[in-house]
C-alpha cells in the first residue's frame, strides 16, 4: 500500500467519522448505526480482521475507506489496512484483473459489464477471504456499498457469491444549480456549487454528495441549470469546475454540465453558433479539448435548446439532430457524451385550437429524426409528455426512436408533487412508468428495457434523475423525501427491484429495525403518491396546481387560456383533452397499436388516466362506478382524510426515532395535512360552481363548523378578495395593513365541551407574521407564521392552517385572534374552524 493511498483512506475515514456523529440528517442511509443485537452482531463474528486493496487510485482508496468506516460504525471494529494478501482471514478488494493477478487460484465472476461486481466469500490457502471485485474500479466502490448494505440490513454475508451489473450505462442525475446559488426548483436551500458567479471554495458537501450517490450506484452529476448560463464555458471557469470533478472523483461520479447553445457567439466572439457552420464546429472541439484536459474524465453535454425561450438550431433552420451531432462530435474523441433534452415544445400556442397539443411535442419534433444522432448522443425523455405532474401517462416518444439513443427523465425535488413540504414518494410513480409495456412493433417493451438500450440495441441510454439537493443539512429539506433520491438510484441500477424492497431497504438503513418504525415509515411513503394525486388532481388532469408560478398550491384556472398548454378543457359541461384519433388532437395515434387502441377507446383507458384522454361531460360514469363529478368530490375528500392520518401514524414512533428527524417529520406532516384540506376545498369549490351539480354526500361547499374572518368583528383587519377566489374560503380573507396588531373575534355558539380550532391563515415569504389566540381573556396559544413557502400573496401557495388541540369551550366564549404584521406579511386570516373532540 502506497503511503497516498493509506493517508487518503484515514483522511476518509476519520474525517467522515467526525461529521458522522455530528448530524443525522446529513448521513441520510449512510449512517452505519451500530448493532446492538448480539444474534445479528454474530452474523459478522468472523468477518476478517484485514482489508487488503490491489489497487492503487482515489476510487479504490475511498472503498476501502468507506468499509473501514462502515464496519467501525456498524460493528465497532476498526480494520487493519494492507496491500498484500496476508497470511490470515481478510477482504480483498480490487478489479477483476488485480485479483486474478493477486490470486490465480481464485476464479473470478464471468459475466461483469462495466461498474459490475463481484461479492464472494472464498478459502484460500487455508484462510476465508472475501472479495469485492469490480469489473473496474468503480465496480470496486459499488461492491463496498453493496456489502456495507448487507451489513446495514442484517443480511447475511457466508455464504457470499453474488454478481451484480448495472441494468444501464447513464445513471445520472441533474442539478439545476444557477451560478449565483439559487436552484431552478429547488426546495432545499443553496447551491452546493456555486455562489457569487463562481465555484464555491469548500467543496466538502460536493464529495459528500458524491458518495451518497456512488453508494446507490449514480456514476454521473450535471452540475448546472438545464436553462444553462454561458459562463459555464468561460475559460477561467473551467478550472473551477475542475475542482468540482476533484471533489467527485474519489466516488466514480463523473461531472457533466448543461451548455448555452449559443456560447460559439456569446462566449467565443464568433458571429454565429450554426451548427452546420465549420468555425462553430472547430470551436465545440476546441472547448472540448479545453475541458478535457482540466477534467479527463469529464462525463459530456447537456443541451436545451429552442425550449422555453432558450435558443437552438432553429435559430438557423437546423435540426435537433444537427444541433446534438456538433457537440457529441467535439465530445467523441474524448469518451464524452451528448445529452439533447426532448422537453421541446411552444409554449404560445393558440389555446382556441382544440387540436393543438402540447403533449404532442415531444414526439413530433423528435421522431422524424430518429437514426439521425450520432452514436455518443442521447435524447433526454421526460417521463410523460407534458411536465412531471402527480400522474401522466408515459411519453409516446419512448417507444419511438428505435435508432437512437435515449435516457428517461425523471424528477426526484418535487416540482409539481408538493416540493418537499407534501410527503410524496415517487417509487411506485416510478415503477409503474418503468414496467409500462409501450407495446413497440407487438411486443413485451417495457419502458425500462427501451430506454437502457437493450430493446433496440442502443449502446447508450439510462435513467436521469432532477435532484435539486441544496446546503439545507437534509439535502432535500425533508429527512422523509431522501427516499426519492435513494429509489431513483436503486431503479436506475435495477429496475426489477420492487417497490417494497427499495422502500424496505432505505428505512431501515435510514430509521433502524424497529419494526413499528420500519412498518409505519414504509406505509407512509408507500401510500403517499397515491393520497398525494387524490387531493390535487385525480383522473389524469395534472396537479392542477398554479402552472404560472410556483407550481406548488392550487390553481386550477392558470392551466388554461393561455400558451403554456397545460389545458383541462374543463367548461360547464364537461371536462378533459380530447386526444383520440379520431375527433381529438390525435396524441394517441403517436402510441404504438395496441397502447392506442386502449387509450383510445372509453371502455378501456383506464379511469386514471381517463380526462388526459377525453372530454367527458361531469355525468360519465366512470369504471369506479361513480360519476367523473362526484369522484373528483370523493377523491379530494377521502384523500385529505387520510392525510390527516399521516401526523398521527408518524407520532406513534415519538422515541422510537432521534428528536430533531421526529420533531422535523411531525411539522411537515401536520402542515400538509392542513394544506390537504386547502386543496380539497379549493378543487372542490371550483369544480362544484363550473358544473353546477352537487355533491352527493352534501361535503363540497358546505362548512357547518367554520367561521369566516371577514364575517368576525374586526379591528384593523380588513377584508380583502383573494386571486384565485377558490383559494379562500369564501373568496375572501382579512389583512392587517395599516395597524401594528388587529383582532378578529366572534362569539362560540356550541354546546360546553373539548374542542379542536383550526386557524386557517396565509403565510407570505415577505416577513414573519405573528398570531395569538385568546378564548376569554386567556391566551390559548401563539404562533409565528415563518414557514418558507412560495408565496408574496393570500392564495393557495400561502394558506396554511394551524391546529390548536384540546381547548375547553363554553357557550357565548369571545374567540379572538390577534394578527401583528411583519415586514410584508400582513397576518392575514381565512376562517376558523371548531371541531369537537
Ligand atoms: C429548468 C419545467 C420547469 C422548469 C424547467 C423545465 C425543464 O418547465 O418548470 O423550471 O427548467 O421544466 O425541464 O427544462
Amino acid at each position: 500500500m502506497t503511503r497516498r493511498i493509506l493517508v487518503s483512506i484515514l483522511v476518509l475515514l476519520f474525517g467522515s467519522v467526525c461529521r458522522l456523529r455530528a448530524a443525522t440528517e446529513y448521513d441520510a442511509w449512510l449512517r452505519y448505526e451500530p448493532i446492538e443485537d448480539q444474534s445479528v452482531k454474530a452474523l459478522y463474528e468472523r468477518l476478517p480482521a484485514v482489508v487488503v486493496t490491489l489497487d492503487d487510485s482515489p476510487v479504490v482508496s475511498a472503498a476501502a475507506g468507506e468499509l473501514l468506516r462502515g464496519v467501525r460504525g456498524m460493528l465497532g471494529r476498526t480494520l487493519r489496512v494492507e496491500a498484500k494478501v496476508p497470511a490470515e482471514d481478510s477482504i480483498v478488494l480490487g478489479t477483476v484483473e488485480s485479483v486474478k493477478r493477486a490470486a490465480p487460484e481464485l476464479a473470478a465472476a464471468g459475466g461483469l459489464i462495466a461498474d459490475g461486481f463481484w461479492l464472494k466469500a472464498a478459502a484460500f490457502n487455508g484462510h476465508r477471504i472475501l472479495i469485492v471485485a469490480g469489473q473496474n474500479e468503480r465496480g470496486v466502490l459499488y461492491g463496498v456499498f453493496a456489502l456495507l448494505r448487507k451489513l446495514g440490513l442484517h443480511a447475511r454475508i457466508d455464504p457470499l457469491d453474488d454478481v451484480e451489473n448495472p441494468y444501464a450505462p447513464v445513471r445520472w442525475v441533474n442539478q439545476w444549480d444557477n451560478l449565483d446559488g439559487s436552484i431552478e426548483r429547488g426546495y432545499a436551500g443553496r447551491s452546493i456549487f456555486f455562489e457569487n458567479d463562481n465555484v464555491v471554495a469548500d467543496l466538502t458537501r460536493a464529495g459528500d454528495y458524491a458518495r451518497l450517490l456512488a453508494s446507490v450506484g449514480i456514476d454521473g452529476c450535471t452540475v448546472n441549470n438545464v436553462n444553462a448560463n454561458a459562463r459555464m464555458l468561460a475559460p477561467d471557469f473551467v478550472p473551477q469546475l475542475a475542482k468540482i470533478a476533484d471533489a467527485f472523483r474519489p466516488w466514480g461520479v463523473r461531472l457533466s454540465i448543461a451548455v448555452d447553445f449559443a456560447s460559439p457567439k456569446t462566449m467565443g466572439g464568433l458571429d454565429t453558433f450554426d451548427p452546420l457552420d465549420a468555425r462553430v464546429a472547430a470551436w465545440w472541439r476546441a472547448k472540448a479539448d479545453e475541458i478535457y484536459r482540466a477534467i479527463p474524465d469529464f462525463g459530456g453535454f447537456v443541451l436545451k435548446a429552442d425550449s422555453e425561450g432558450r435558443v437552438g438550431p432553429s435559430v438557423y433552420g437546423r435540426t435537433h439532430a444537427d444541433a446534438a451531432n456538433v457537440l457529441a462530435q467535439a465530445l467523441q474523441p474524448h469518451g464524452g457524451i451528448l445529452i439533447y433534452r426532448g422537453f421541446v415544445y411552444n409554449h404560445h400556442m393558440d389555446w382556441r385550437d382544440l387540436k393543438n397539443d402540447r403533449a404532442r411535442a415531444a414526439y413530433d419534433n423528435f421522431q422524424p429524426l430518429d437514426g439521425k444522432f450520432a452514436a455518443n448522443a442521447a435524447v433526454q425523455i421526460k417521463y410523460g409528455p407534458i411536465d412531471f405532474q402527480a400522474r401522466e401517462p408515459v411519453s409516446p416518444l419512448l417507444g419511438a426512436l428505435e435508432h437512437t439513443n435515449k435516457t428517461l427523465e425523471l424528477q426526484i425535488t418535487q416540482e409539481y408533487t408538493g416540493q418537499q413540504r407534501h410527503l410524496c414518494y415517487l417509487v411506485p410513480m416510478w415503477k409503474q412508468i418503468l414496467d409500462f409495456n409501450l407495446g413497440v412493433n407487438g411486443g413485451d417493451t417495457p419502458v425500462k428495457e427501451i430506454v437502457s438500450g437493450r430493446t433496440f440495441h442502443r449502446g447508450l441510454g439510462g435513467l436521469v434523475g432532477v435532484a435539486n439537493v441544496g446546503a439545507d443539512p437534509s439535502w432535500l429539506g425533508d429527512d422523509l423525501a431522501m427516499a426519492n433520491l435513494y429509489g431513483f438510484g436503486r431503479l436506475a441500477w435495477a429496475p426489477d427491484l420492487s417497490a417494497q424492497q427499495i422502500t424496505e431497504e432505505w428505512t431501515r438503513l435510514t430509521f433502524g429495525h424497529d419494526a413499528r418504525v420500519v412498518d409505519t415509515v414504509m406505509n407512509l411513503q408507500l401510500e403517499s403518491w397515491r393520497v398525494y394525486e387524490g387531493y390535487t388532481g385525480p383522473l389524469g388532469l395534472g396537479t392542477l396546481t398554479d402552472i404560472l408560478h410556483g407550481h406548488y398550491g392550487p390553481g386550477i384556472e392558470t392551466a388554461e387560456r393561455n400558451g403554456w398548454g397545460q389545458w383541462i378543457r374543463a367548461d360547464h359541461n364537461g371536462i378533459g383533452m380530447d386526444r383520440t384519433a379520431a375527433t381529438g388532437t390525435g396524441y394517441i395515434g403517436q402510441y404504438a397499436a395496441p397502447v392506442a387502441a386502449m387509450y383510445e377507446s372509453l371502455e378501456r383507458c383506464p379511469d386514471n388516466l381517463l380526462l388526459f384522454m377525453h372530454h367527458v361531460p361531469y355525468t360519465y360514469e366512470l369504471h369506479a362506478g361513480k360519476t367523473v363529478i362526484q369522484y373528483i368530490y370523493d377523491s379530494h375528500y377521502d384523500a385529505a382524510v387520510e392525510a390527516q392520518q399521516f401526523p398521527e401514524w408518524w407520532k406513534t414512533l415519538r422515541g422510537r426515532v432521534d428528536e430533531p428527524r421526529y420533531e422535523a417529520v411531525v411539522a411537515l406532516l401536520e402542515y400538509q395535512a392542513g394544506h390537504a384540506i386547502v386543496w380539497r376545498d379549493a378543487i372542490c369549490s371550483w369544480f362544484l360552481r363550473m358544473s353546477g351539480i352537487s355533491d352527493a354526500q352534501g361535503r363540497a361547499g358546505h362548512f357547518p363548523n367554520r367561521t369566516e374572518a371577514e364575517a368576525m368583528q374586526l379591528s384593523g383587519y380588513a377584508v380583502e378578495s383573494v386571486t384565485p377566489w377558490e383559494d379562500a374560503s369564501g373568496g375572501e380573507a382579512v389583512a392587517c395593513r395599516s395597524a401594528k396588531s388587529c383582532s378578529a373575534q366572534f362569539v362560540f355558539e356550541g354546546a360546553a365541551g373539548w374542542y379542536d380550532l383550526n386557524v386557517q391563515y396565509f403565510d407570505v415569504n415577505t416577513g414573519a407574521a405573528g398570531f395569538k389566540v385568546y378564548v376569554g381573556a386567556q391566551q390559548v396559544d401563539q404562533w409565528k407564521a415563518d414557514a418558507r413557502l412560495p408565496a408574496t400573496a393570500a392564495n393557495g401557495d400561502s394558506a396554511t392552517r394551524h391546529r390548536i388541540t384540546g381547548v375547553a369551550l363554553r357557550a357565548k366564549d369571545v374567540i379572538r385572534i390577534e394578527g401583528i404584521p411583519d415586514g410584508g406579511d400582513a397576518a392575514a386570516l381565512d376562517y376558523v374552524e371548531i371541531e369537537r373532540q
